[in-house]
């Protein structure tokens, strides 16, 4: 490989030996060549000779000036570098910049006809020369000149305080940043969008603004955020004090973004996938994701830009806590049991999978060579459980006291996880010296529990071993401490009460907790609602688990208690396959499905959720080595067993469901849930009946969700009338890439035998397009992904395809290549000829000269194995 790129250590951190306190940025707007003047005040920190070093990255240089003299400079590696500087002085750089070639959409780039930014982790280097790192705090302020016409809006942090017109049809406005902050969260837009105002009253009775910017023609679709940004902020003063600082907040929506969404202060940039919908466009995910994630943006304004992070190393800080307080924020909105389950699906599925493979890393990495690479499952979702854990082990009103210190103690600073432990320690008096573990190693701990009943003492004890795999990198491991969340039931399923309902704190590898005055063997319901991030292992016999998946009081418990008794007929069934055995799946299951589907008290998006089979993908994680052709067979015999034994169930479930009108409430969307399973149960099903309730119900949706549902399990039917289906979609959608993109996603994860050459073909569709990230996410990333099956041909054309993708984004959009190559990262689980080819693949894009540094890190880690 020819990169030589530098790995960074987080116990390196050194303070920077400069600050910079102000920030006056002038930029003028051009496609090919934008100007940016930066004129900073900088000061040494300390007593020391050493020459200022500033980041930067695909930059010309026209001047450097100290104190408005010419200075002399070097640039070495990337950086500018100014020997002989005095303490205090003022340095103006200016640049230029060619928005219009960056399609790595890192730094100022054009997203359609628009300009805007993304700066974070360390994209602020390619506008100008700075001190690109999160514990240099500036007040900033911008000044934008661009062509009337075509820009009428120009956009940037804070306040706007000036603007006007320029003789040669430019136009200017200066925006100014009261709050000091690291350059990651600088933003500039310039376009022309239709806009959405409204205004929010904040607790201590100020108008703050509200602006949502969408491309022209998009309002209809604005709604939803901007009701959404309302109950984030309310949400966020209600539950956790906090209230929204500046006078205005601003949200714009662009096409051609590689996450989700950015926090940049007062005027976040998102993903417009994350804005647009209303109900004949976006389905009701759609909704939830936009309500999310505008809620995770706005949250950040406390957890990230008011106190924010020291050194990278330290994100979770920032998106573990974050990522906690938008999923609170979903589950006091919505239901607290579906949001669990939902995010629990995501920790036990590929975040599981991230910790055992070659880029496992603990919540806090050690070591990092293209920061991009750690926006991870690990750092946000895992990180998210660990503060929830410490929520679980001081309880809210602590946990919020401990909140409340945090932010008194480092408002305005840039800190550490351990900082943030500290605050959590000092206010709620826990000893919390073994918790910190949890930032430090990586992987997934394995508890394994017995249990004991003793009739004659009526004592039953649990007796709990913990246990962490080693990792990439990491081969020690340590006990930590685990909140073991159980209940206990009777036989038949009552509740024992709540001196038996109890968070145990495992904190050592072995130990033992005892319940007394238990008169008969009780049915234990272990790690409830998922209290720790950690496989379990207990040999549950079939029939306590049916007690607990028909009579749990805990939504969450009876869901996981289905889980946990179809993972033990997934594995004794591919066990099955390999022993040339018959497939079994037991009728106590079947009857508990029956009973679940026809129990009219049960929320019904629990029913949906009880009766989804798990993904390829999560079946996979069952095994430590991947047999995904055995998988594959287990979960279409499941299915289509399900299926067949429960078909008048499902008949009469999607009958009493399907409603006559759309609306957009919980209880029409569980509803919705439901049909949607029921749909694909019938279409495995597929007798006439069943085929002509499907087109039937294609036919009379009046939403997206509806439309989909039914594709969707015609697709898994592989039902003809799939086909017109796909054709009359294209036809009214192919003008909109967001829509198509549901399209693109139902051909990627098709079960069909020509899958790929379908996908293949795809590529040279006019909706699609190489430089649209939300387009490869669908197409490629769902393909590779979410279709282990076809993904994992044994010719290795899959692996094959996805490399001649990573080729050509390496050097046009490296951090969305760097994310689409998870799935070839893990070929160590897989049987001797699928991982040589995929090695093989690996191998060749190790030998590129220009391999970038985000998968430089990840094909160099993999193959390090
Ligand atoms: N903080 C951003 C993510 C930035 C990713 C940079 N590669 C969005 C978020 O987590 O809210
Ligand atoms: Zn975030």
């Amino acid at each position: 490989m020819a990169v030589v790129a530098k790995e960074k250590h987080r116990l390196a951190y050194k303070s920077p030996d400069f600050t910079i306190d102000q920030i006056d940025l002038d930029i003028s707007l051009d496609e090919n060549c934008t100007k940016v003047i930066a004129t900073s005040r900088v000061k040494r920190q300390g007593n020391h000779p050493n020459s200022l070093v500033l980041d930067g990255e695909e930059l010309i240089l026209h001047s450097v000036l100290v104190d408005k003299k010419t200075a002399d400079y070097r640039i070495e590696n990337n950086q500018l570098c100014i020997d002989g500087v005095p303490d205090s002085f003022e340095l103006q750089i200016v640049t230029e910049i060619n928005p219009a070639a960056n399609s790595a959409l890192e730094g100022l780039y054009k997203s359609g006809n628009a300009f805007c930014t993304q700066c974070e982790a360390e994209g602020f280097r390619r506008i100008t020369y700075y001190l690109d790192r999160p514990d240099v705090l500036a007040r900033f302020t911008t000044r934008i000149t661009a062509d009337k016409t075509a820009y009428p809006i120009l956009l940037s942090n804070g306040n706007r305080i000036a603007a006007g017109d320029n003789p040669n049809g430019t136009h200017w406005v200066q925006w100014s940043d009261p709050f000091p902050k690291p350059c990651y969260l600088f933003a500039l837009v310039a376009g022309d969008f239709d806009v959405l105002k409204d205004t929010f009253e904040t607790k201590s009775g100020r108008t703050v603004a509200l602006e949502l910017f969408v491309d022209k023609g998009n309002l209809n679709r604005s709604y939803h955020a901007m009701a959404s940004l309302k109950k984030s902020m309310a949400w966020d003063e209600q539950r956790f004090g906090l209230e929204y600082d500046l006078d205005i907040y601003m949200i714009v929506a662009v096409d051609f973004f590689n996450m989700g969404a950015m926090e940049n202060k007062g005027l976040n940039v998102f993903n417009a996938k994350f804005v647009l919908a209303n109900p004949e466009s976006a389905t009701d995910t759609d909704y939830f994701d936009i309500e999310r994630v505008i809620g995770h943006e706005y949250f950040h304004n406390w957890t990230g830009n008011r106190i924010t992070c020291r050194d990278w190393f330290q994100l979770s800080l920032k998106e573990g806590l974050t990522v906690f307080r938008d999923q609170e924020f979903s589950s006091d909105l919505g239901s607290r049991a579906i949001n669990r389950i939902r995010n629990v699906k995501i920790i036990r599925g590929p975040q599981f999978a991230e910790d055992a493979g070659p880029m496992s890393h603990p919540i806090r990495p050690d070591v990092v060579m293209e920061m991009n690479n750690f926006y991870t499952l690990t750092v946000y979702e895992k990180g998210s459980e660990v503060i929830r854990m410490l929520h679980t082990i001081l309880g809210e009103d602590k946990f919020q006291a401990g909140m409340k210190l945090y932010v008194d103690r480092h408002d305005g600073q840039a800190v550490t996880c351990d900082d943030f432990i500290q605050a959590m320690q000092d206010a709620s008096g826990a000893d919390l010296t073994l918790f910190r573990r949890w930032y430090a190693q990586s992987g997934t701990p394995v508890l394994t529990v017995t249990d004991e009943f003793d009739a004659d003492s009526q004592r039953y004890s649990l007796h709990v071993k913990q246990h962490t795999p080693a990792t990439a990198g990491q081969n020690e491991k340590s006990a930590l401490h685990i909140p073991l969340s159980v209940a206990l039931y009777d036989q038949r399923g009552g509740y024992l009460g709540d001196q038996y309902d109890q968070v145990l704190n495992v904190c050592s590898d072995q130990q033992s907790f005892e319940f007394t005055e238990i008169t008969e063997k009780p049915v234990v319901a272990l790690l409830q609602d998922f209290s720790a991030p950690v496989k379990l292992e207990f040999a549950y016999d079939d029939q306590d688990l049916l007690v607990l998946l028909q009579h749990s009081k805990s939504a969450f418990t009876r869901w996981d208690a289905a889980q946990t008794l179809l993972n033990k007929y997934i594995r004794l069934n591919v066990e099955h396959i390999h022993n040339q055995q018959e497939l079994e799946l037991p009728q106590g299951l079947l009857n508990a499905l029956m009973g679940i589907l026809r129990d009219p008290e049960l929320d019904k998006s629990l029913i949906a959720e009880i009766l989804r089979m798990p993904s390829e993908s999560s079946m996979a994680e069952l095994f430590d080595e991947i047999d995904i052709d055995a998988i594959h067979k287990v979960k279409c015999f499941i299915e289509q067993t399900v299926a067949t034994q429960l078909h008048e169930v499902f008949l009469e479930t999607y009958r009493q469901n399907k409603s006559a009108s759309y609306q957009l409430n919980q209880q029409e969307i569980a509803k919705r849930d439901l049909v949607a399973v029921c749909l694909t149960y019938l279409a495995l099903h597929g007798d006439d009946t069943d085929r002509s309730i499907i087109a039937a119900h294609y036919q009379a949706a009046d939403n997206m969700t509806d439309v989909l549902s039914a594709m969707q399990a015609a697709k898994q039917g592989e039902l003809p009338v799939l086909q017109k289906m796909m054709a009359e979609f294209e036809a009214k959608w192919r003008h909109d890439g967001l829509v198509m993109d549901n399209w693109f996603r139902l051909q990627a994860t098709s079960p069909a035998t020509d899958c790929l050459s379908v996908v293949k073909s795809l590529l040279t569709h006019p909706s699609f397009s190489m430089q649209n990230p939300n387009r490869l996410r669908a197409l490629i990333g769902t393909f590779s992904a979410a279709n282990p099956y076809r993904f994992h041909a044994i010719d290795g054309s899959g692996y094959a395809f996805l490399r001649e993708m990573l080729d050509e984004l390496n050097h046009s959009n490296p951090q969305v290549a760097s994310r689409l190559i998870t799935p070839l990262l893990q070929f160590k689980r897989f049987d001797p000829v699928r991982q040589s080819l995929m090695r093989q693949e690996l191998q060749r894009l190790s030998e590129r000269a220009d391999l970038s540094r985000d998968l430089y890190e990840k094909v160099s880690r993999a193959l390090a194995q």
